[in-house]
Formats: C-alpha cells, sequence, structure tokens
C-alpha cells in the first residue's frame, strides 16, 4: 500500500507542489511518511484543522503554487471546510488530501469513520476517491497529477483527493522510500493556459457610442500591469474605482472613497456619477455603498473583462462577458472622443472626501477610525496588509487603503468568515518569510501585517498553535470588547438582543494568550502609545508580534456616525 501511496505525493511534486500542511493523525500516517519523506515537499505541522486549512489557503494567496494540506479521516475532514469554501470562492489552488477508512467500514459504528467522498459538495473543482485496492499505483499518480493540474487550470479551486486505507498502516516506518520518476508540470502550462479571447466588437461600439466610461476593480491578487498601462493612458476620461482588495494602481490618481461617496443620500449626485458603460475588472467589491449604487443606478452596459470568463451578475446588470487580457482589450479600444468631464465629476468628490476625511481624524479622540488611519500610515514599505473580516476591511476601505503605495491587501472576501483570519494571515507571512527563489512568488522576506477585530483573533487563536509561527508576522487587534459591527451598521442598532446574541460584549484581552503562544505583546489605548508602539511593532524579532489597541465602543460609534453625518453634508 505505502508504494501506491507514495505516488500521492510523487505526482504532488511533479505537479509542482512544494509544500504541505499535514495534521496529526494514524490513519493519515502512509500519507504523512509519503510527503514528510519526499526530498521536494516542504512539510508543516498543524494540530488543528480548520486552522491548518486557512493557512494553507494563506499561502496559496502569496504565491501561484499548488498548496497541499493532508488530514485524518473522519470530524477532522470538515474542520477543513471552511477554508476549502473560502478557497473556492476565492480560486485558491488548495489541494486536499483527506485519510480514509476503506468502504467496508463505513456506517458500521467504526471510529472517526464518515462519508467522505464528495464531502465538499460543490465547493471543490472536482472530488476524487482513489481505489482502495494499491496493486496499481501508477493509477493513483495520474489521478492526483489531474486532480492538481486541474485546481491550477482556468479560474482556479480546491480539489479534493480522498484516500482510502487499510490496515495495517504502519508497514514502512523504517524504510527509505523510492519516489517514483514522473514527467513534470511545465512551466508553459502556467503561462499557456489562457481562455479563448472574445470578439470585442460589441464593446468597441458601446465605447465609441458613450461618454460616460466607468471602470470598477474588484478583488484581484495581484497587480494586473495591463491595467495599469491601460490606465496611465485614459485616467483624466476615465474614472477607475479601485475596490480594497483590487491591489491595483497604489500612489495613482484613481479613486479609492466611492464607499463614502457613494453613501451620500443625493439623487441629483448619484444621476451624475451613473455610468452608460461599465466595465468591470477581477471578482466580488467589498463596497456595499457600491454595489447597490450600481444595482439602482445601472449603465446602460456593463462589460466584465477576465482571462477565463465569469458567471456571476454581482450588480444585476447582466453582464457581457469577455474574455481577453485586460492589456489586449484595452489596445484595441479607442478612446479619443471622451472628454475629460464625467472623470473629473468623480475626482472631485473623491479628492473633497479624502481631504475632508484627514481633516476630521485629525481631531484628538482615540476611535477606530482614526487607529485605523494611523495604522495605514505605518505599515512598512513594501508589505503584506491581511485584513480580518468585520470593521477591520471596512475602516481600511473607507480610508482607501490601497491608495498607500507599495501595499499588497488581501482578505478571506470569499464568504467573509472571521473563522480562519489570523491563520490565512500565518500562512501568508510564512510563503513571506520562506522567500524562496521561485517566479510564483515575491523575493525578499516581507512584513505581513493582520488587522483584526478582537472576536475574530479569539475566534482564531489556534493560528499560533504551531512552532513555525513565522517572525515576520505582526497583528494589530482592535479590541473594542466584542462584535462593533452591529453597532454601526444599519439594522441591529436599538435591537434590545443586540448587546448579548450579536455583540457578544466581553472583558477579554490577549495578553495571556500571547504569553502562551510565546508571541511578543503591547497595548495601546491613547495616540501617543499607538505611535510609539508601532514603531516598536516593526522592529526585527524572532517571534511575531502582537499589539493591541483598545477603544471605547460607544465613542467609535458616536464618532463614525458624526463622520458619515458631515460627509453627507457636503456639497
Ligand atoms: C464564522 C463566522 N461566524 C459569524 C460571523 C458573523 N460576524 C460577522 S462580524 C462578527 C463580529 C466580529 O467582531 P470583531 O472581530 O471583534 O470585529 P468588530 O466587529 O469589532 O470590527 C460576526 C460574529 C462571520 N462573519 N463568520
Amino acid at each position: 500500500m505505502q508504494e501506491a501511496i507514495n505516488h500521492i505525493a510523487a505526482a504532488c511534486a511533479a505537479a509542482d507542489v512544494r509544500y504541505a500542511i499535514i495534521c496529526p493523525g494514524s490513519r493519515n500516517a502512509p500519507l504523512t511518511m509519503a510527503f514528510a519523506r519526499h526530498p521536494g515537499i516542504k512539510c508543516q505541522s498543524v494540530i488543528d484543522e480548520r486552522s491548518a486549512g486557512f493557512i494553507a489557503l494563506g499561502m496559496a494567496q502569496r504565491c501561484s503554487l499548488p498548496i497541499v494540506v493532508i488530514c485524518t479521516s473522519g470530524s477532522a475532514v470538515v474542520n477543513l471546510y471552511p477554508a476549502v469554501v473560502e478557497a473556492y470562492y476565492q480560486r485558491l489552488q488548495l489541494i486536499v488530501i483527506t485519510a480514509d477508512r476503506p468502504p467496508e467500514m463505513i456506517d458500521q459504528w467504526d471510529g472517526q469513520t464518515m462519508h467522505q467522498h464528495e464531502v465538499f459538495g460543490k465547493h471543490v473543482k472536482a472530488s476524487y476517491t482513489l481505489p482502495d485496492r494499491y496493486d496499481n499505483p501508477e493509477e493513483f499518480s495520474a489521478t492526483v497529477f489531474e486532480a492538481v493540474k486541474l485546481s491550477l487550470t482556468g479560474n482556479r479551486g480546491p480539489v479534493h483527493i480522498n484516500v482510502p486505507l487499510r490496515e495495517p498502516l504502519y508497514t514502512a516506518i523504517n524504510d527509505t522510500f523510492e519516489y517514483p520518476q514522473l514527467a513534470q508540470l511545465t512551466s508553459d502550462f502556467y503561462f499557456g493556459n489562457k481562455g479563448e479571447a472574445s470578439d470585442i466588437s460589441e464593446l468597441k461600439n458601446a465605447i465609441n457610442q458613450y461618454q460616460k466610461i466607468l471602470v470598477v476593480i474588484g478583488t484581484q491578487k495581484h497587480t494586473e500591469m495591463g491595467l495599469l498601462i491601460a490606465y496611465q493612458k485614459v485616467k483624466d476620461k476615465i474614472p477607475f474605482v479601485c475596490d480594497v482588495l483590487s491591489n491595483q494602481l497604489n500612489s495613482s490618481r484613481a479613486l479609492y472613497h466611492s464607499d463614502m461617496l457613494l453613501s451620500i443620500p443625493n439623487p441629483q449626485l448619484k444621476a451624475q456619477l451613473q455610468p452608460e458603460v461599465l466595465l468591470t475588472f477581477g471578482t466580488s467589491v467589498v463596497s456595499k455603498n457600491l454595489k447597490q449604487f450600481l444595482r439602482q443606478y445601472k449603465p446602460k452596459k456593463h462589460f466584465h473583462i477576465s482571462r477565463f470568463g465569469e458567471t456571476a451578475d454581482p450588480f444585476d446588470t447582466s453582464p457581457i462577458q469577455i474574455i481577453g487580457s485586460d492589456r489586449d482589450v484595452f489596445e484595441q479600444l479607442d478612446f479619443s472622443h471622451l472628454t475629460t468631464d464625467y472623470n473629473n465629476l468623480w475626482q472631485k468628490h473623491d479628492d473633497q472626501i479624502a481631504s475632508f476625511t484627514e481633516e476630521f481624524l485629525s481631531q484628538p479622540t482615540f476611535h477606530e477610525l482614526a487607529v485605523a488611519d494611523r495604522i495605514l500610515k505605518h505599515l512598512p514599505d513594501k508589505s503584506q496588509l491581511q485584513l480580518a473580516n468585520s470593521m477591520a476591511v471596512r475602516w481600511v476601505n473607507i480610508l482607501g487603503g490601497n491608495k498607500y503605495s507599495n501595499i499588497a491587501i488581501c482578505g478571506n472576501r470569499g464568504v467573509s468568515g472571521i473563522d480562519g483570519c489570523t491563520s490565512t494571515a500565518v500562512g501568508m507571512a510564512y510563503m513571506d518569510d520562506e522567500a524562496m527563489n521561485h517566479w510564483g512568488v515575491v523575493l525578499g522576506a516581507n512584513t505581513v501585517t493582520l488587522l483584526t477585530g478582537d472576536v475574530a483573533f479569539f475566534y482564531d487563536s489556534n493560528a499560533l498553535w504551531n512552532k513555525f509561527a513565522p517572525a515576520n508576522l505582526r497583528i494589530i487587534i482592535l479590541n473594542n470588547g466584542g462584535g462593533a459591527i452591529f453597532r454601526l451598521i444599519d439594522g441591529p442598532g436599538q435591537m434590545p438582543e443586540r448587546e448579548e446574541f450579536l455583540e457578544t460584549r466581553h472583558q477579554r484581552t490577549a495578553k495571556l494568550l500571547c504569553e502562551d503562544m510565546k508571541v511578543g505583546y503591547a497595548q495601546a489605548s491613547n495616540f501617543e502609545e499607538l505611535e510609539r508602539e508601532l514603531e516598536l511593532l516593526y522592529q526585527a524579532s524572532d517571534r511575531p508580534k502582537v499589539l493591541e489597541v483598545f477603544t471605547d465602543a460607544e465613542t467609535n460609534t458616536k464618532f463614525f456616525n458624526e463622520y458619515k453625518q458631515l460627509i453627507h453634508g457636503l456639497e
């Protein structure tokens, strides 16, 4: 049996797997041995499967390589589910390998046994259950190679490989394994798998016919050079709205404050800003105000441009799908007839919000929006920012955090759970710490900062329960004593159950947890402490560091409401 299992590791290595996260267990011991002894695969141990899934996801967010996560049978498998779903919606190349019992043992009251075949349902690109006979190892490697390739093909995504394992499991404890030599996935595969380019005549006609062309860039993993070049050509004529996870156009004069701009309840202004033609790139947008604006003030035509095509219709505008590279599409379009009026209108309002926000945040009161602003201004150059769900990602969106040059921003907006944000940051920091010499990874170890709320942090505190917690990781906890989002969003405001059942108020701090996990810890409760601790936070260390910033939820709410009111009053 072990020989067949070794073919799984060999096929993964041939398909460019360099990293595997392995969770403990007995049923998966043959897999553990096969991967841990493979000379081309670096393995790390993570105990908690939910955290392991998100660590692998953070690694996949940071690089182009397929990332393997392995666990034992039973409930261990479904603890990977949150990360699998998130990877599915973020289109990340996660290779989930689960040990299973042989089929005759399912439903026989045996321990750690459940239905694992296709357990991730529609949230994987494909599910495979390998044979429970081991006399044809080539079948194992062929299936696994295909699975990893599928994960990397077109719109990426997770795949599930379920491996029934029959006792005895420990036949090869002292063996030195010989792995089969398999044909490698060529680099042409990565560069060659573009979709068929679309005919763009309808797009050309629409651009020629109208004046108000709006570009909206949703979540994208990397800066797309094609978009950057296009932007330089048309920036005076076409507004480019960059959502917080768009990773585009940093430090140029694109629009970063559309969230607050479009919160202004002024129908005349919105009618003026309404696009005739909408061009979208990337996937989802964080800004609810932007979504609502586009749903209500619909363009006459919406084109979505992507490499492989999409099926989503987030603004209810029936987008026409254009398959092609941004650069190729833009190069074929002529914008010479456009005036600068429409762009000037967007730009004027965006600038106004930017300068008003600066002025508002210069007040001495210590509240979370002002804290987030200071943090953004202290981020080290060329570093990574991971944003936890809840207010962290929203504050940075409101502040146009993506305008700061050289900061790459990620977040788990696939299904927006608070359950794996810290683990994702650990995975991302680990990849940067590795800084390996591979074209898929940015060279040089960078700092990764996680900005998180207190509930999200405590929810996923097992993220730090491993030996490799990377030294380049910095965690900033915005501790307001609960899920303060439920005070800030429209709806739950005065609901009597809010504090107990939504906000879940608590008195916890991260101090003891950090001591326990041997992680650096500091606190701040005013601007002076915050400035001082932010300076210290980014000094080099051999372990991760946490800075916990305490604010008062009521003050945060009061100032945010005041900020919104004042913005709504801007002419
Ligand atoms: C797994 C999961 N459970 C529940 C939620 C619903 N939820 C969204 S935000 C939030 C509270 C987060 O609180 P915290 O991390 O302290 O951030 P804050 O609201 O204070 O910004 C909850 C429970 C979720 N998004 N994901």
